[in-house]
């Protein structure tokens, strides 16, 4: 090492954590440690390692530093975010772009120079009086072609501690592929909390700044906590290695990964993309399957085989309407001893309670807008704040759900069967539906993915999101190039079958399908992959027969399911559905300036099936008719 940096390193660290560095002999690891200690002139640096000691340590000092609280029950905590910091932010989310490059003129940027300046001059000195954390962590399993080494560096003790909880840890993985090749690629990322108030939480959120330097597989963020803002491994990394898939010809999705448990002990996995508030978590939790990962998934083919390893190995899910009977999974690991990290949501009485968690909650308690919250106080944006966030949040490890699949972590990945886009809308798709191919499936179930804006949400109600393969927020080149990496993906295997849902159809304003009937749809699917039932073809892709679905109520929802309910649920609602392709074909003609041919030519060909259907049939078919 230089004599500089040691010189460095030894003003600012103890002995073991010099020695677990000096363990890692890279000088690209140094470099950047190095740096961060320049830049952000921490009082001390502490090094961890893959020790349980050493996850202990940081949670410790979260609870110290107050970032976190301990609750009643042995192992819980609880963290704020500041009042404004309670989600991602995209508008001062941005790739630094070097001068001679030219990315996608659709995602947010900023010239690469001049975005380093404003972010290094606000993390410079941010450090100051307090210790800089050098934590190393991997996406994918370890030890397997699916492994990213994470260099974290953060001021926040609650930023390392959720990583511990939510992803594998790294050390032995960097020191064994900086021992195979020093020029070994890994993902870093610089995180500074900035200037705190009297809750702990960042001060000048209006100066939040995320900044992905895909040059150099770096992201700087600043003046924020949120996990989404902060924890690298999550929505950072998503970005990176959705580039670093395109460089390398595999794919890297916003999609969880589940086990569905068929007929004769017969194991099908399954990946789906949802949009928020479309159902995702509740599908991959649903009663009697195995989950293996809630958010993030990597593709990639091994031995001619497609395969998908869960990224992470935990869940930061969303607790806003968990309750004991729609979630028991959950709701029983949120209250039992074991580790679990609350985030803005309402305590009292050392106890957590949440928007929807069908309990009597208390009027009053310290929340994510005040540490002496009362019903119906006023935030400092004037709105009435409510006893949680929306978006207030949960994060618990794979390993204290009961119903996690024994194999999540396999090194090999497990192989896909079958990927579900999930869309909202409550006129348009049936519930479930076949795409009649690969291409078929990615253009006009992930490509052309929508939803609707509930009156949850803030803005207009039934408004449709277009969220291409509900990774928009995270594409780090155009959207013409990702669809065709998706198009592109293991071509010469057998590829799963791809499936669309939708499960918000509503009639008179009352929703077709009960919570649970995704049951249903996710075991037909099972069946429709190992090619044991029919379907009709309803000219958008194929859907359930009514004696297949009358067979699956029964068995897995104990219900008699109607023909009336069928026709209902399975009606082809072409001027809807028309109506969504007008809206794709202008979408894809301006807004996306590089449409793959294929998505042209999918587009294309489903308008005129349909305007066929509608000559022949009329605007409404019975799928009795089909
Ligand atoms: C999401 O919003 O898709 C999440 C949570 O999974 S965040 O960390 O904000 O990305
Ligand atoms: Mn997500």
């Amino acid at each position: 090492m230089e004599p500089t940096k040691k010189a460095l390193f030894e003003s600012k660290m103890d002995a073991t954590s010099l020695q677990k560095l000096a363990a890692i002999n890279n000088d690209q690891v140094d470099e950047f440690v190095a740096y961060a200690i320049e830049l952000c002139e921490p009082d001390s640096v502490f090094v961890g390692d893959d020790s349980d000691m050493d996850a202990s340590y940081c949670r410790m000092r979260a609870i110290d530093g107050q970032e976190e609280s301990q609750l009643a029950t042995n192992g819980h905590t609880v963290h704020f975010d500041g009042y404004f910091d309670q989600a991602r932010k995209k508008d001062v989310t941005k790739y630094l772009v070097p001068a001679d490059e030219t990315l996608d003129p659709n995602l947010n940027q900023v010239e690469r120079e001049e975005g380093l300046a404003e972010i290094e001059g606000m993390q410079r000195g941010a450090y100051k009086g307090r210790l800089m954390y050098v934590r190393f962590f991997c996406l994918g399993a370890t030890d397997s072609a699916f492994a990213i080494p994470c260099l974290q560096i953060t001021d926040s003790a609650y930023v390392v501690h959720s990583e511990e909880l939510l992803y594998r840890r790294g050390y032995e993985e960097f020191k064994r592929q900086s021992a195979a090749d020093p020029n070994f690629e890994f993902f870093r990322y610089r995180h500074a909390t900035g200037e705190v108030d009297e809750r702990m939480t960042s001060k000048n959120y209006e100066d939040n700044r995320v900044y992905m330097d895909h040059t150099r597989n770096t992201v700087l963020s600043v003046n924020t906590q949120y996990a989404g803002n902060t924890v690298g491994l999550k929505k950072l990394s998503l970005r990176l290695a959705i580039r670093k898939a395109d460089r390398e010809g595999w794919l890297a999705e916003h999609m969880f990964i589940m086990r569905c448990n068929g007929p004769k002990g017969r194991e099908t996995y399954l990946a789906g993309a949802y949009p928020s508030a479309c159902g995702k978590t509740a599908t991959a939790m649903l009663p009697g399957e195995n989950i293996v990962g809630d958010d993030l998934a990597y593709f990639k083919v091994i031995d001619g085989e497609f395969r998908a390893c869960n990224v992470e190995a935990g869940i930061f899910g969303i607790i806003t309407d968990v309750n004991a009977d729609d979630d028991p999974v959950i709701w029983d690991v949120l209250h039992r001893p074991g580790e679990v990290v609350f985030g803005n949501l309402c305590v009292k009485d050392g106890k957590p309670y949440w928007l929807g968690m069908s309990e009597e909650t208390p009027v009053a308690g310290a929340n994510y807008a005040s540490d002496e919250w009362t019903e119906g106080m006023v935030g400092p944006d004037g709105n009435v704040t409510t006893l949680s966030h929306k978006n207030a949040r949960y994060t618990v490890q794979m390993r204290d759900l009961e119903n996690a699949d024994p194999d999540w972590d396999n090194k090999q990945g497990l192989p896909i069967g079958g990927i579900i886009y999930g869309g909202r809308d409550s006129d348009t798709s049936v519930p479930v539906r076949e795409a009649y191919s690969w291409d078929h499936g990615v253009c006009m179930m992930g490509a052309t993915l929508e939803s609707e804006t509930t009156s949850a949400t803030i803005g207009q109600e039934g408004v449709r999101k277009w969220n291409v393969m509900s990774n928009m927020d995270f594409l780090s080149m155009s959207v013409g190039r990702y669809i065709q990496n998706n198009l592109d993906f293991a071509k010469d295997i057998k590829r799963p079958k791809v499936f669309g849902t939708n499960y918000f159809l509503k009639k008179d304003g009352k929703f077709l399908n009960g919570k649970l009937d995704k049951g249903v749809w996710i075991k037909w699917m099972d069946l429709r992959i190992n090619g044991e039932v029919d379907v009709l073809d309803a000219g958008y892709g194929l859907i359930p027969k009514y004696e297949d679905l009358r067979k699956l109520f029964k068995e897995v929802r104990d219900e008699d399911y109607t023909m009336e309910q069928y026709v209902q649920q399975f009606t082809v609602n072409l001027p809807e559905v028309i109506a969504k392709i007008g809206r794709m074909e202008e979408i894809y003609t301006t807004k996306v300036q590089d449409t793959p041919e294929a998505m042209k030519a999918e587009m294309k060909a489903e308008r005129e099936r349909l305007e066929a259907l509608r000559a022949a049939k009329g605007d409404y078919i019975s799928p009795c008719d089909l």
